[in-house]
């Protein structure tokens, strides 16, 4: 199928959350496969794609671009229509702004330290200490069902993708507010075609 919006996409890695988000647009999309684990990454023919090596990657209207923070700002402000962010002078436009540098900026390094068990300064670091970190998304969540309150968009994909890692590195216990929010994620009928996608 003809596409002008191409995902590269590595089964069982971050591009899974950009997988996602082209699911809930409704976006007509090319998925490349990447066999991340096999080394194609590594590879010549992707590093003319991305030369961080790194999936996700898209191709849009003829332009790439990577990192999936500025993917998903940039997918859901090209396909308004699926009223996935906050239009510019909507007064949720900067929390949608803040949820969506939070995730690679603050909550994805704080969750692979705590993995890790690196324990490193937290005055030094940017994303600060892990408790604050997670009181931040708990306190978040306790105004609503999604990261902006009543309402599904973007962000809850970048937020929630890196949530459901804390299930699977077994950080979180059962039944809090981030658990409960996951398995409303996980439950949207676009995550299941994202699965079905990432084979
Ligand atoms: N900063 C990037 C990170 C992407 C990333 O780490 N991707 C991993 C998969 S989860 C990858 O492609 N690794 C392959 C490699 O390093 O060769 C983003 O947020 O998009």
């Amino acid at each position: 199928m003809m596409s002008d919006l191409i995902v590269w996409h590595g089964p069982n890695t971050r591009s899974t959350g950009t997988v996602w988000l082209v699911e809930e647009l409704g976006a007509p999309y090319e998925l490349r496969k990447v066999d991340v684990f096999g080394g194609a990454t590594r590879e010549p023919d992707f590093l003319a794609v991305n030369p961080a090596g790194k999936v996700p990657a898209i191709r849009h209207k003829n332009k790439t671009l990577t990192e999936m923070a500025a993917i998903s700002l940039y997918l859901a402000d090209a396909f308004p229509e699926a009223g996935l962010a906050p239009a510019i002078d909507d007064p949720l436009r900067g929390d949608y702004l803040y949820w969506s540098v939070f995730r690679p900026g603050v909550l994805e390094p704080a969750i692979i330290t705590k993995s890790q068990g690196l324990e490193l300064d937290p005055r030094m670091v940017g994303w600060g200490d892990w408790e604050t970190v997670l009181s931040l998304v708990e306190r978040q969540l306790a105004s609503g069902d999604y990261i902006l309150g009543d309402n599904f968009s973007a962000a809850d994909i970048l937020i929630g993708g890196a949530l459901g890692w804390l299930k699977h590195f077994k950080l979180m216990g059962e039944n809090s507010s981030i658990d409960r929010y996951i398995d409303r994620l996980h439950a949207r009928p676009a995550y299941a075609r994202m699965q079905a996608a990432n084979t």
